[in-house]
């Protein structure tokens, strides 16, 4: 694998594949695994993730990137194979989510910072030898009355810019993440008001990101789309795919190498089908490609529901997913794929 940070971030949003999440933290997945009535202990999440990562077809051809949670990194399949080999013999990179989630944000209530600096240097260089190549670190930033403030951008975008500082220090490429989330409460946001947050919450990002001396060429953005709240849903694809062109292009630097969006509570076809519109009706600096958690897993997770039987159906339910998506990210998808594919 060549080392280069800007080598491993090109490898990360090539054309056609994109970037699966897997890393949900330990009271996410048991939240994930509730919905589908199976326990979360250590070899029920190991035997989930190792049927994801040993769907080949949807591995090799529309996987780029994993993003893990620290125990899976160590883990090992059931064969004793570690599952960092198992990613790494399909052809996509492994990642590491090495954020330690967002806390309340001291005198600014109903506002969060993420948190995990602190040791973050020596994690880092555990992370590169255990594997991974690129991280990740999720700044979430809700929208809701007066909010969000400026005390609560700032503290999230500075935070993010440490991390991606430390990150490419150690060889390892930083997906930086700052979301503007749709389905928080009351998720009655207008798409315009999403724009205007977004475009506030990129610029000062960028701005920090710059100060930190954080290389562009070695970094990728993993933003929210343009979008209304859950609670408000009217905006077309169309508007959803011009506008969140729009407010990237007036905020992202074209030294960026690509763009993965989150999925952050779509369905699964409108995920794809706002990114396969942005792909196929405009010009853009850089790839533009997906990084979903939700959107990937929802279908498989079902499927499996927790029994080793239906593994293969899991795996087919992930494959075509992630098929859809990788024709999204050339902007090459059409609704009518999903029944025949
Ligand atoms: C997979 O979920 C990730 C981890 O979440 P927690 O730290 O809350 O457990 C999450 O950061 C994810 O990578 C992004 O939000 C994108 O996932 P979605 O589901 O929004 O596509």
């Amino acid at each position: 694998m060549n080392e280069r940070l800007e080598d491993i971030a090109a490898a990360m949003v090539m054309a056609g594949k994109g970037i699966l999440a897997a890393d949900e933290s330990s009271g996410t997945i048991k939240k994930r695994f509730d919905s589908i009535n199976v326990e979360s202990t250590e070899d029920s999440r190991r035997d989930y993730r190792e049927m994801l990562f040993r769907s080949t077809e949807a591995m090799s051809n529309c996987i780029s990137g994993v993003i893990l949670f620290d125990e899976t990194l160590r883990q090992k399949a059931a064969d004793g194979t570690p599952l960092v080999d198992i990613i790494r013999a399909s052809g996509a990179v492994p990642g590491i989510k090495v954020d330690g989630g967002a806390k309340p944000l001291a005198a600014h209530p109903g506002e969060t910072v993420t948190e995990g600096l602190d040791g973050l240097r020596e994690r880092l260089s555990e992370y590169h030898g255990l594997g991974a190549r690129f991280a990740k670190w999720r700044g979430v930033i809700a929208i809701s009355g007066d909010l969000p403030t400026g005390g609560g951008v700032r503290a999230n975008a500075h935070a993010l810019a440490r991390y991606a500082a430390l990150c490419q220090e150690a060889g390892i490429v930083p997906i930086v993440e700052p979301e503007i989330v749709m389905d928080g409460t009351p998720g009655d946001h207008s798409v315009d008001r999403c724009y205007e947050v977004t475009e506030w919450v990129l610029r000062t990002v960028f701005a920090e990101l710059f100060d930190a001396r954080v290389n562009l060429e070695g970094t990728v953005l993993k933003p929210n789309m343009v979008i209304d709240g859950k609670n408000a849903r009217k905006a077309s694809v169309e508007e959803i795919a011009e506008k969140t062109v729009r407010c990237l292009k007036a905020t992202v630097p074209a030294s960026i190498p690509g763009i993965a969006f989150l999925s952050g509570g779509q369905s699964d076809e409108e995920a794809t089908a706002h990114l396969s519109a942005m792909n196929a009706g405009y010009d853009l600096p850089w790839q533009l490609t997906f990084s979903y958690g939700r959107a990937l897993q929802a279908a498989c997770l079902k499927a499996w529901s927790g029994k080793s039987e239906n593994a293969a159906a899991g795996q087919r339910a992930f494959t075509h997913r992630a098929r859809m998506n990788g024709l999204a990210a050339t902007g090459n998808w059409n609704s009518d794929m999903e029944k025949t594919a």
